[in-house]
């Protein structure tokens, strides 16, 4: 960390570009290619200036722009080091210039993600704040973005903390009995107590390791298949949600041949919808293979939408249900504005929670959206929660509580303190690796923060 490091911060094509530059010498070399000292600049404040090559031949000084150089000094910077941005035009000739002299003035080029990690290093934030940066970056709804804002303002780090404070007092406590347990006059806490506290501990553990599921699902977008028949509707229905022409829609059995998918957002959350092969017996060899991946992406799916336009049989009702067994099941019955009246009412009467839509005629689909969001039973998020979104995490929150667990099975078995304590010191040892109170080697740092953007 003692070299200055600069980067691009924005991506091209914009009318601005930001450079940033962090390091002990960051105002020295800036000075060097910008018409005003830097070295003597108020902290928090913006120069304006120029950004000029020097000619040693010609002794020339050529313009290169026209800039707004923000200041920021150690330690009140996003790195904890001197640091600097430069506002330029967002011409991809100047900001290669700049950057150019920058180098050629004793700056390296950064890494992807070495700002943050600068960051991280320098006590700014810890490691789980660091990653939340990346996710708040890659936000794409409300519900992502809140997730990370919630984890970058510290709400997960807190509850850690929280946890850790209790694991350390059950230490205490058994340590207390392991120094003084010839004494018998003095009264312990007793197992039942530590118990009881090993035990909330362990389900806080327990349900923010739960909470991955959902932080998945919100993440890359939940899962929904359209299924149903051939010819029932499932394209119309898949190109009426995305409100765009995506899928080949045809009175032709079998159109379609593959699974299709996009997403679109329902009250902030990304729902992927999944247009399917239609089923029924084939003995065309490609047909058959599309019917199989419709299978598949019931089995992936979180919710699957069976589209219908007749009254299933019992034995095709009995197969549905069980492929869907643990997922929300919406059977969807399509084409009311075709349909006698007569069937329609004979299909409610026989199934039960049937939604009725039209996809060509969008009749419906309100209703069905509804019915979607409130079958993905995503908790209404509120700025304080904390879900679980990276892997990394569950992967530590799940070996903390196998540790745990370790100690309530030792509790019950009345093992002795000393054996318990190995487990406990292993859990916080554990817990630790999320916010990187650990020491954290360099390789786990590496494949962190190699996933960022360059510039940040
Ligand atoms: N009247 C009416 N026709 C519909 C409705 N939805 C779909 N259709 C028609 O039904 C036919 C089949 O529609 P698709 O969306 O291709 O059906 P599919 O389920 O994707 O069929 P496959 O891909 O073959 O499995 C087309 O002619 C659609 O215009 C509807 O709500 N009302
Ligand atoms: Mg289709």
């Amino acid at each position: 960390m003692n070299d200055t490091i600069c980067a691009l911060a924005t991506a091209p094509g914009g009318a601005l570009g930001i450079i940033r530059i962090s390091g002990p010498q960051a105002f020295e070399i800036l000075s060097r290619i910008f018409t005003r000292n830097l070295t003597d600049a108020q902290p928090n404040t913006i120069r304006y200036g120029h950004i000029v090559e020097y000619d040693t031949v010609s002794q020339h000084q050529e313009v290169i722009d026209e800039v707004l150089v923000s200041i920021f000094q150690a330690p009140h910077s996003y790195t904890g080091e001197d640091s600097a941005e430069i506002s330029c035009h967002g011409s991809r000739f100047i900001l290669n210039k700049v950057l150019a002299l920058l180098i050629a003035n004793g700056c390296r080029q950064a890494n992807p993600g070495e700002f943050t990690q600068r960051a991280y290093l320098n006590g700014k934030m810890d490691l789980s704040q660091a990653e939340a940066v990346a996710d708040l970056i890659a936000s794409t709804n409300k519900a992502t973005h809140q997730i990370a804002m919630s984890q970058l303002r510290g709400q997960f780090s807190s509850q850690l903390a929280q946890l850790r404070e209790q694991l350390l007092k059950l230490t205490s406590l058994l340590e207390l009995e392991l120094d003084f347990s010839d004494h018998e006059d003095l009264e312990f806490a007793d197992r039942c107590e530590l118990l009881k506290l090993t035990k909330t501990i362990n389900n806080h553990i327990t349900n923010l390791a739960k909470s991955f599921e959902t932080g998945q699902a919100i993440k890359h977008g939940i899962p929904v298949a359209i299924v149903g028949k051939t010819n029932v509707g499932k394209s119309t229905l898949l190109n009426a949600l995305l409100k765009d022409d995506r899928s080949i829609v045809s009175d032709i059995h079998g159109t379609t041949r593959d699974t299709i998918e996009d997403t679109i957002d329902i009250n902030g959350i990304t729902f992927r919808f999944i247009d399917t092969a239609g089923i029924r017996q084939t003995t065309d060899t490609i047909e058959q293979i599309g019917i199989d991946r419709t299978y598949q992406a019931i089995e992936k799916a979180r919710i699957v939408l069976w589209l219908i336009d007749a009254k299933p049989s019992d034995s095709e009702i009995q197969d549905m249900q069980e492929r869907c067994e643990g997922k929300s099941l919406i059977i969807i019955q399509n084409k009311i504005d075709k349909l006698p009246q007569e069937q329609i009412s004979h299909l409610s009467s026989q199934t039960s929670h049937l939604i009725k839509i039209s996809a060509k005629k969008s009749i419906g689909l309100d209703t069905l959206e509804a019915v979607i969001y409130k079958a993905a039973d995503i908790p209404t998020l509120t700025d304080s929660d904390v879900i679980v979104t990276n892997a990394r995490h569950f992967d530590a929150l799940v070996r903390a509580h196998d540790s745990i667990q370790r100690v309530i099975d030792g509790l019950q078995m009345q093992l002795s303190g000393d054996l318990l304590s190995e487990d406990l010191r292993q859990a916080l040892d554990t817990l630790a690796e999320i916010t990187g109170g650990q020491i954290t080697p360099n390789e786990v740092l590496g494949n962190i923060f190699r996933h960022f953007c360059v510039g940040k």
